[in-house]
Protein backbone atom coordinates (compact mmCIF):
# COMPACT_ATOMS: atom_id res chain seq x y z
CA UNK A 1 0.00 0.00 0.00
CA UNK A 2 2.66 2.56 0.70
CA UNK A 3 4.70 1.32 -2.24
CA UNK A 4 1.41 2.60 -4.29
CA UNK A 5 1.18 5.71 -2.59
CA UNK A 6 4.78 6.46 -3.47
CA UNK A 7 4.15 5.51 -6.54
CA UNK A 8 1.31 7.80 -7.19
CA UNK A 9 2.70 10.82 -5.39
CA UNK A 10 6.13 10.54 -7.65
CA UNK A 11 3.80 10.26 -11.01
CA UNK A 12 1.97 13.35 -9.84
CA UNK A 13 5.10 15.10 -9.37
CA UNK A 14 6.39 14.04 -13.08
CA UNK A 15 3.36 15.34 -14.27
CA UNK A 16 2.63 18.44 -12.60
CA UNK A 17 5.20 20.02 -14.42
CA UNK A 18 3.93 19.06 -17.83
CA UNK A 19 0.84 20.79 -16.77
CA UNK A 20 1.84 24.31 -16.11
CA UNK A 21 4.14 24.06 -19.10
CA UNK A 22 0.85 23.70 -21.06
CA UNK A 23 -1.36 26.55 -19.08
CA UNK A 24 2.06 28.74 -20.20
CA UNK A 25 1.74 28.04 -23.80
CA UNK A 26 -1.95 28.65 -23.47
CA UNK A 27 -1.81 31.77 -21.90
CA UNK A 28 1.27 32.69 -24.43
CA UNK A 29 -1.15 33.03 -27.36
CA UNK A 30 -3.37 35.48 -25.47
CA UNK A 31 -2.47 39.40 -24.45
CA UNK A 32 -2.03 39.96 -20.60
CA UNK A 33 -3.74 42.77 -19.81
CA UNK A 34 -2.94 45.54 -17.77
CA UNK A 35 -4.72 48.34 -16.52
CA UNK A 36 -3.20 51.21 -15.29
CA UNK A 37 -4.64 54.27 -14.22
CA UNK A 38 -3.02 57.69 -14.12
CA UNK A 39 -4.24 60.98 -12.06
CA UNK A 40 -2.21 64.42 -11.83
CA UNK A 41 -1.72 63.72 -8.11
CA UNK A 42 -0.53 59.92 -7.75
CA UNK A 43 0.40 59.85 -11.76
CA UNK A 44 0.38 55.83 -12.66
CA UNK A 45 -1.17 53.14 -10.50
CA UNK A 46 0.27 50.86 -10.23
CA UNK A 47 3.88 51.68 -11.10
CA UNK A 48 5.64 48.12 -11.00
CA UNK A 49 4.59 45.40 -12.74
CA UNK A 50 6.36 41.69 -13.04
CA UNK A 51 6.18 40.10 -16.36
CA UNK A 52 7.32 36.94 -18.37
CA UNK A 53 9.36 37.11 -21.51
CA UNK A 54 7.62 36.39 -24.16
CA UNK A 55 3.98 37.00 -22.92
CA UNK A 56 2.23 39.36 -25.14
CA UNK A 57 1.02 42.28 -23.36
CA UNK A 58 -1.48 44.55 -23.75
CA UNK A 59 -0.87 48.03 -21.42
CA UNK A 60 -3.38 50.23 -21.40
CA UNK A 61 -3.34 53.77 -18.99
CA UNK A 62 -6.54 54.99 -18.35
CA UNK A 63 -6.04 59.02 -17.96
CA UNK A 64 -8.57 60.31 -14.99
CA UNK A 65 -6.53 63.57 -16.00
CA UNK A 66 -4.62 65.53 -18.36
CA UNK A 67 -1.17 65.18 -18.06
CA UNK A 68 0.95 68.49 -18.31
CA UNK A 69 4.12 70.03 -18.67
CA UNK A 70 6.99 67.52 -18.10
CA UNK A 71 5.19 64.25 -17.16
CA UNK A 72 2.83 64.75 -19.73
CA UNK A 73 3.75 61.77 -21.87
CA UNK A 74 4.29 58.03 -21.01
CA UNK A 75 6.60 55.84 -22.91
CA UNK A 76 8.25 52.48 -21.87
CA UNK A 77 12.36 52.40 -22.49
CA UNK A 78 12.41 49.12 -24.80
CA UNK A 79 9.31 48.57 -24.83
CA UNK A 80 7.01 51.36 -26.26
CA UNK A 81 9.80 54.35 -27.51
CA UNK A 82 6.65 56.03 -28.78
CA UNK A 83 5.72 59.00 -26.09
CA UNK A 84 1.77 58.52 -25.89
CA UNK A 85 0.24 61.32 -24.58
CA UNK A 86 -1.73 61.27 -21.60
CA UNK A 87 -5.48 63.08 -22.17
CA UNK A 88 -8.34 62.91 -19.76
CA UNK A 89 -10.94 60.17 -20.56
CA UNK A 90 -8.73 59.04 -23.53
CA UNK A 91 -7.53 55.32 -23.20
CA UNK A 92 -3.62 54.66 -24.08
CA UNK A 93 -3.57 51.19 -25.34
CA UNK A 94 0.66 49.65 -25.63
CA UNK A 95 1.13 46.46 -26.68
CA UNK A 96 4.47 44.79 -26.84
CA UNK A 97 5.77 40.79 -25.76
CA UNK A 98 9.23 41.38 -24.03
CA UNK A 99 11.59 39.00 -25.16
CA UNK A 100 14.47 40.25 -22.91
CA UNK A 101 14.48 39.36 -19.04
CA UNK A 102 15.61 42.73 -17.26
CA UNK A 103 14.41 45.90 -15.49
CA UNK A 104 12.28 48.28 -18.12
CA UNK A 105 11.66 51.90 -17.20
CA UNK A 106 8.45 53.45 -17.72
CA UNK A 107 9.11 57.32 -17.87
CA UNK A 108 7.94 60.60 -19.29
CA UNK A 109 9.10 61.77 -23.10
CA UNK A 110 12.44 62.79 -21.48
CA UNK A 111 12.96 59.54 -19.69
CA UNK A 112 12.00 60.78 -16.07
CA UNK A 113 11.17 57.36 -14.12
CA UNK A 114 7.60 57.12 -13.12
CA UNK A 115 7.74 52.88 -12.74
CA UNK A 116 8.94 49.96 -13.92
CA UNK A 117 8.57 46.58 -14.91
CA UNK A 118 10.70 43.65 -14.74
CA UNK A 119 10.37 41.05 -17.09
CA UNK A 120 11.78 37.37 -15.97
CU1 LIG B 1 9.77 64.75 -18.42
Amino acid sequence: MKTITLFLAALLALTAPALSMATAATAGSEAKLISVTYTKAQDISPKSFNLQAGQKVRMEVNSQDTGSGCMKDIKIAGLWEKPEALVKGKKVVMEFTPLRAGSYKITCSMGVPRGVITVK
